[in-house]
């Protein structure tokens, strides 16, 4: 496996000579934001960014996200133009040395949190999810105030989307990632580059949006729809574990050849559809981190894996989820995890 960190490009307060210095790190995780959702990327923009990480010892192996816009996911009349954009993108990134491409499927919304500063009794704070809390809100109504939410709709644009993807519903949805992946996965075969999607984060619909990439089930029906190695999975543990029905081990073990990157990291569930966020070991939370780490390296994993949100401690004020502190913390317990699991299983 080799280790990863995610960068957020120049804005962010996480310096490439920061990460650089954790130990057993390859490379960053980063993408290109100086264009919209949609647009084909810049090879000066890609290259330059290579050329940042590579100048501080890093790699560029690993893009998260190359993000589908709405309209493919909805399948509307400029989708077609849309998928080829995305291609292109797939083609330059390839070009420059891209080996792993993470996107999600999500309508609307990505991560969904109803807390970004959740008190902790150490004296952390970390994002939390409360189920009551989101349901409590109608977005058609124009009622949504979550933390974290980036108002770049307005109430009518917001309202229009929901309402097409209420239309559309999961068939809908499963058509045109259908769509999405016929298309998109030979030009990954000839760029040599694996795609990673992303698992919907909580993995449940929300405001009536449909959510797929969610449970083992829907994982399977996924990747059968292009069965290449390329067409794979993105292994997200906070993500997919927010369900308690869905079996992190075994399916780490099931899909390993087919996952390409894992972000590792711990939550605590605390009830029904409620969790917070906790530090990456596996005695602070609900997951067995070593069981997971063991599952996927016997069956055959060979890709990337990350530390995922991390908590702000030490009085760290930085982007949720993505500070230093923690995340490198995260960094170091995975590589320690790993070793043993990679020793053990050689003996
Ligand atoms: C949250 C991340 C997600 C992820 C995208 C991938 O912190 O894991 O935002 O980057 O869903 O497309």
């Amino acid at each position: 496996m080799k280790l990863t960190m995610r960068w957020y490009g120049d804005d962010d307060p996480v310096t490439l000579s920061h990460i650089r210095q954790i130990p057993t790190m390859t490379g960053i995780v980063s993408a290109v934001y100086d264009v919209s959702p949609g647009k084909v990327w810049s090879n000066e923009s890609i290259e330059a960014l290579k050329a940042k990480a590579n100048a501080n010892g890093l790699e560029f192996e690993v893009v998260e996200s190359v993000p589908v816009p709405e309209d493919i996911k909805l399948g509307n009349e400029n989708a077609d133009e849309l998928i080829e954009n995305y291609c292109e993108n797939v083609r330059r990134l390839g070009k420059a040395g891209v080996k792993c491409i993470c996107y999600n499927f999500m309508p609307v919304f990505d991560w969904l949190r109803s807390e970004l500063e959740h008190q902790q009794k150490d004296g952390a704070n970390a994002l939390a999810y409360d189920q009551k809390t989101v349901e409590a809100m109608d977005p058609l109504k124009g009622d949504l105030s979550l933390p974290g939410w980036d108002a770049s709709y307005t109430k009518d644009q917001l309202k229009g989307l929901i309402s097409q993807y209420h239309e559309l519903g999961e068939e809908g949805l499963w058509k045109n990632v259908e769509k999405f992946l016929k298309k998109v996965i030979p030009v990954a075969k000839a760029a040599k580059v694996n795609m990673a999607i992303h698992p919907d984060d909580p993995p449940w619909g929300m405001f009536g949006l449909p959510r797929i990439i969610t449970t083992e089930e829907n994982l399977e029906r996924f990747l059968s729809i292009v069965d290449e190695k390329e067409n794979g999975l993105t292994f997200c543990t906070g993500s997919l574990g927010a369900a308690v029905s869905n079996d992190l081990v075994k399916m780490a073990g099931k899909f390993a050849k087919r996952i390409h990157f894992a972000h590792l990291r711990n939550i605590l569930i605390t009830g029904d559809r409620q969790f917070e966020e906790v530090g990456h070991p596996s005695k602070c939370g609900s997951f067995d981190m070593y069981a997971i780490a063991k599952s996927l390296i016997s069956n055959g994993f060979d890709g990337y894996v990350r530390p995922d949100h991390g908590r702000m401690i030490w009085g760290e004020k930085g982007r949720y989820g993505y500070g230093l502190y923690d995340r490198s913390l995260g960094a170091t317990y995975l590589a320690g995890i790993f070793e043993a699991a990679e020793k053990e299983l050689k003996k």
